[in-house]
């Protein structure tokens, strides 16, 4: 079978090549052309992607190019970002695919929608905007389906096989066969529905998940307020057979978690406050981390305007360079609202908006506090790193923690996520020296 994959990002490349792993003759399209030259950007691609792209370009069923060719099945994988001015989704790349896909589609081809998009899209959105630019029906002479991705960057290829999928089609044929399509290359169960159900069904778990991480936020923020060990809490709670509470942090990042509940919240603005109220409430923990910085900054006796803050991580999660929507972005602008001089350490990103230190050492000297914003697992020995680290930085340093990954600073005026202001600079040096260990260079 021909496929045509539009958006060769995040899912799309993958995707791409996972049909043509499976036989089938695959085009992937973007319109942007430093996206089709697949052989440079496996060095920057997750392993287990690296190695599909170059399998995939080895057997030569994979091509790029940035016009549509006629196909039997068309997914597309574009980018459907929020536009805050307007509170909707941005559609303008679905609707550019679905132009370009109207211009060559045939009787029996079948056209299936991966973005995460608002409720209703497929059937009001595509379906009349296929049926007008191809002069076809869909369900009569074509097939429409929407088919959201399941897959967690980090993890990628494993998850785009073995992860449950679920397709809807404007009608039962349409769900056939685009669920025959995918059956080609996932392991896990294709659930078929109707196209509604499945665009709620992804709209539902994103939302789940943004609700959950401001239920975790909330929760640190009441502890940090009442001095109690938040984190230790929700430890402790998530011994409960039916709980299961995530971490906090300092702002939820990425292109679809912080993004999707919009969706839904503009979709029935009146009954969904609690879903806009958990919204909020990630993308005001920038904030708390920021003013907790600056309050730490002041507690240690420092003129706010003449310190230097190192930002731990521009990537919006660990062990993922990706940057979109990272916490690190947002908490820098308020710090440097207050004047605060910000730089930028990350073991992980490949490029950033900002210029960005490698050596954990190098980024500290002289530096006034340390705010660990992103859990690479190249932090996890920043513990051990802390007595080096407080030889380099000025007097009387703090540590800010957002990710709950250092304990105790002894030497630091240190404030902890969940838990609030929990060290003094005044409690003396660390007690071992650190065992210089791999991870942070
Ligand atoms: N986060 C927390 N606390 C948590 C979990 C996450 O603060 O307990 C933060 C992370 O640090 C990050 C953000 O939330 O900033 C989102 O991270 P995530 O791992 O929850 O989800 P994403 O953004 O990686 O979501 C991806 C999406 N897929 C792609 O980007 C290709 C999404 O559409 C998927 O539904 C999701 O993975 C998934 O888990 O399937």
């Amino acid at each position: 079978m021909t496929c045509c994959v539009m958006g060769l990002g995040y899912i799309g490349l993958p995707t791409a090549a996972l049909l043509a792993r499976k036989g089938h003759e695959v085009l992937g399209v973007d319109v942007r052309p430093e996206m089709l030259d697949l052989a440079s950007r496996i060095e920057c691609a997750e392993p287990g992607v690296a190695g599909l792209i170059s399998e995939a370009l080895d057997s030569g069923r994979l091509r790029t190019g940035t016009s549509v060719e006629q196909a039997d099945a068309f997914l597309v994988c574009v980018p459907t970002p929020h536009d805050a001015v307007h509170s909707e989704a941005a559609l303008d790349d679905v609707r550019g695919a679905c132009e370009a896909i109207g211009a060559v589609l045939r009787p029996g081809d079948l056209v299936v929608i991966e973005s995460t998009v608002p409720p209703g899209t497929t059937r009001k959105v595509v379906r009349p905007l296929l049926e007008s630019r191809s002069g076809l029906r869909a369900g009569a002479d074509f097939f429409l389906a929407f088919c959201p991705e399941r897959a967690r960057p980090g993890n990628l290829l494993h998850e785009l096989v073995h992860v449950d999928r679920v397709v809807g089609g404007i009608d039962g044929e349409s769900t056939r066969r685009a669920a025959a399509v995918y059956r080609t290359f996932i392991e896990g169960d294709v659930f078929e529905t109707d196209c509604d159900t499945a665009e709620m069904t992804k709209l539902f778990e994103n939302t789940y998940v943004a609700v959950n991480i401001a239920l975790a936020n909330e929760m640190a923020m009441v502890a940090e307020h009442l001095g109690v060990d938040g984190l230790e809490a929700i430890r402790l709670a998530n011994h409960h057979p039916r709980v299961r509470i995530l971490n906090p942090g300092p702002g939820v990042g990425g292109h679809c978690i912080p993004v999707d509940p919009w969706f839904l919240v503009e979709s029935a603005p009146g009954i969904t406050a609690t879903i806009k109220a958990a919204l909020l409430t990630n993308e005001y923990m920038p904030i708390h981390v920021a003013h907790t910085t600056i309050l730490a900054l002041r507690r240690a006796g420092k003129k706010v305007s003449r310190t230097r803050v190192v930002l731990l991580g521009v990537t919006y999660k660990g062990d993922v360079a990706d940057t979109r929507a990272s916490p690190a972005t947002a908490i820098a602008k308020v710090l440097e609202a207050a004047n605060v001089t910000v730089t930028f350490h990350d073991p992980v990103v490949t490029e950033y908006e900002r210029p960005v230190e490698r050596d954990l050492v190098t980024a500290a000297r002289g530096a006034d506090a340390l705010v660990v914003v992103t859990d690479h697992s190249g932090y996890r020995n920043l513990p051990q790193m802390l007595n080096l680290l407080k030889g380099v930085m000025a007097f009387h340093p703090v540590l800010i923690d957002a990710r709950g990954i250092v304990a105790s600073a002894p030497g630091f005026e240190m404030w902890r996520i969940g838990a609030g202001m929990v060290g003094s600079a005044d409690a003396g040096p660390v007690a071992s020296e650190p065992r210089l260990v791999k991870g942070i260079s």
